[in-house]
C-alpha cells in the first residue's frame, strides 16, 4: 500500500501544526506509523490521498453514523450555506434542534447548544456547581469528557483524596475539588460523598465507557449510582457525548432506563459538523445565562449549518429499524471478529454495545480502566498496523471505541472479518 504523499504531506504539515495533526490521537503516536491524510469519504468507506481505500469504523470518532457524505446531511447544509453561515442571532432551526432533543434524551427538559463536547462538559459542571452551591466534582478514572482542566484529572492516593493534574499545564489546584473513582464500584462513589458531605456539586461519567476501549456498567451500577446522589442532593451527570443518539435514539440512559439530571452530548447530534450540547431538568437549567447567574456564551453556537447537519442526521435516526440494523450489522461483525480470535488461539475480550464494539488483548474480562490498561496494546498496535494494510481503518489506539454506521453493508463485514483473520495470522 503506497503512502508516500500521506508522508510528505505529515511531513509539511508537521512544521505548522503540533504534531502534525489537530488532535493528538489522530498522529498515530499510539500505534506507530504515519497518519493518513483524508481526501475523501463515502458510506462506510474513506479513501487517502494516494488514493488507498479503507473500511472505517473511527467513523470521525462517532458523529458519522449515517455513513459519510450521507446525501441528507449534504443537502441540508448545503441548502443551509445559500442563506449564511452564522448570524450570532438565533434561528428556528436552533429550536427545532432542541425540541428533538427534548423529545429523545428522557432526562432533558431545557438543552443549550455548544460547539463541541469540551464545552458541553465544561458548562455541565460549571452549572451543577452554581446550581448546587458546592465546590467538589466526582469523576470516574479512564472517563474522558474532553480537555476540561478540572476533569484531566487522575486518581488520588486514596479512594476520597483529591485529584491530581493528568497532564502539564494544570495547577494543583484546579483538581483539588476533582475527586476520582474506579469504574463499576458504585461503594466508591459512595465513600467520597460520605467522606465530603454537603460539598460534592456533581458526579459526571459516560454510563458506557467509550475512552478506555468500551466498557459497559455492570447490571444495576447505574440505578445505584442514581439512588446515592439523589440521597445526598449530588447532580448526576451523564456525559453521552459519545453514546447519545448512538447505542439507542434515547442513549444509554433509556437503555438502562436510568435518568441523570443533566446530559451532555455531541458527536451524532451535529452530522459531522462542530457541535456539543448539555441540557437537564428545567429546574436546573434556569440557572445559566441570561436567566440565571452561571455564564456560558459561545460565537459560533448553534450554528445554522451545524442544526442544519444535525436536524437532518437525528431525523433520519427517528426512522424506524434504525437502530435494528445498527444492531444486526455490529453483532454480525462482533461475532465474526470473536470467531477469528478464537480461531487463532488469542486471548481477547470484546466488547460491545449497540454499534459501538472494541475488543482488548486480554485474557479476562475488562470492567474498569485498570483493566483495560493490563491488555496487550502492543499487539493491538500490530493489529492495527496489519488491518490499515488491509484496507481496514480502525480506531488508532487501544482506548477509543469503533463505530458501525448505516452505511455498512454485509459485504463491508465480510470484508472486514476476512482481512482480521488475516490480520491476526500476520501477528
Ligand atoms: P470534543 O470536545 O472532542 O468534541 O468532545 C469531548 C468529549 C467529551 N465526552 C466524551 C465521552 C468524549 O468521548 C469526547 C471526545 N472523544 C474523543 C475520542 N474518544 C474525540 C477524539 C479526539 O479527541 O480527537
Amino acid at each position: 500500500m503506497n503512502n508516500a504523499k500521506s508522508l510528505e504531506a505529515w511531513d509539511k504539515s508537521q512544521h505548522f501544526i503540533p504534531g502534525g495533526v489537530n488532535s493528538p490521537v489522530r498522529n498515530f503516536s499510539k500505534v506507530g506509523g504515519n497518519p493518513r491524510f483524508i481526501l475523501r469519504g463515502a458510506g462506510s468507506k474513506i479513501y487517502d490521498i494516494d488514493g488507498n481505500r479503507y473500511i472505517d469504523y473511527v467513523a470521525s470518532w462517532g458523529p458519522l453514523i449515517l455513513g459519510h457524505t450521507d446525501s441528507r446531511v449534504i443537502e441540508a447544509i448545503n441548502a443551509a450555506m445559500v442563506n449564511g453561515t452564522s448570524f450570532g442571532a438565533p434561528t428556528t432551526q436552533e429550536t427545532e434542534l432542541a425540541e428533538i432533543i427534548v423529545d429523545a434524551v428522557p432526562s432533558i427538559e431545557k438543552v443549550r447548544m455548544v460547539s463541541s463536547g469540551t464545552e458541553a462538559t465544561m458548562s455541565a459542571i460549571r452549572l451543577a456547581r452554581g446550581y448546587t452551591g458546592r465546590d467538589k466534582v466526582i469523576k470516574i478514572e479512564g472517563c474522558y469528557h474532553g480537555h476540561v482542566d478540572s476533569l484531566l484529572a487522575e486518581a488520588g492516593s486514596g479512594v476520597a483524596t483529591f485529584g491530581l493534574p493528568e497532564c502539564e499545564g494544570i495547577p494543583a489546584d484546579f483538581t483539588r475539588h476533582t475527586l476520582v473513582v474506579p469504574f463499576n464500584d458504585a461503594n466508591a462513589v459512595r465513600q467520597a460523598i460520605e467522606a465530603h458531605p454537603d460539598q460534592i456539586a456533581c458526579l459526571i461519567l459516560e454510563p458506557i465507557m467509550g475512552n478506555m476501549g468500551i466498557i459497559p456498567p455492570r447490571d444495576g451500577y447505574l440505578n445505584e449510582l442514581r439512588e446515592i446522589t439523589s440521597e445526598h442532593g449530588v447532580v448526576l451527570i451523564f456525559d453521552e457525548v459519545i453514546t447519545g443518539f448512538r447505542v439507542a435514539y434515547g442513549g444509554a440512559q433509556s437503555l438502562y432506563g436510568v435518568i441523570p439530571d443533566m446530559t451532555c452530548l455531541g458527536k451524532i447530534i451535529g452530522g459531522g459538523m462542530p457541535v456539543g450540547a448539555y441540557g437537564g431538568t428545567a429546574e436546573i437549567m434556569r440557572h445559566i445565562a441570561p436567566e440565571g447567574g452561571v455564564y456560558q456564551a459561545g460565537t459560533l453556537s448553534g450554528n445554522p449549518l451545524a442544526m442544519a447537519a444535525g436536524l437532518a442526521a437525528l431525523k433520519a435516526l427517528a426512522e424506524p429499524g434504525v437502530y435494528e440494523q445498527l444492531e444486526n450489522r455490529a453483532s454480525l461483525l462482533a461475532d465474526g471478529l470473536r470467531d477469528a480470535t478464537k480461531r487463532h488461539g488469542i486471548d481477547a475480550f470484546h466488547s460491545r454495545i449497540g454499534s459501538m464494539l472494541m475488543l482488548f488483548f486480554s485474557d479476562s474480562e475488562v470492567t474498569d480502566a485498570a483493566g483495560a490498561r493490563t491488555s496487550d496494546t502492543e499487539l493491538y498496535s500490530r493489529y492495527f498496523g496489519e488491518l490499515l494494510k488491509r484496507g481496514i481503518y480502525v480506531a488508532p489506539s487501544q482506548f477509543e471505541a469503533g463505530f458501525v454506521s448505516l452505511a455498512h453493508s454485509e459485504a463491508d463485514v465480510d470484508a472486514t472479518v476476512r482481512a482480521a483473520n488475516e490480520a491476526l495470522s500476520a501477528l
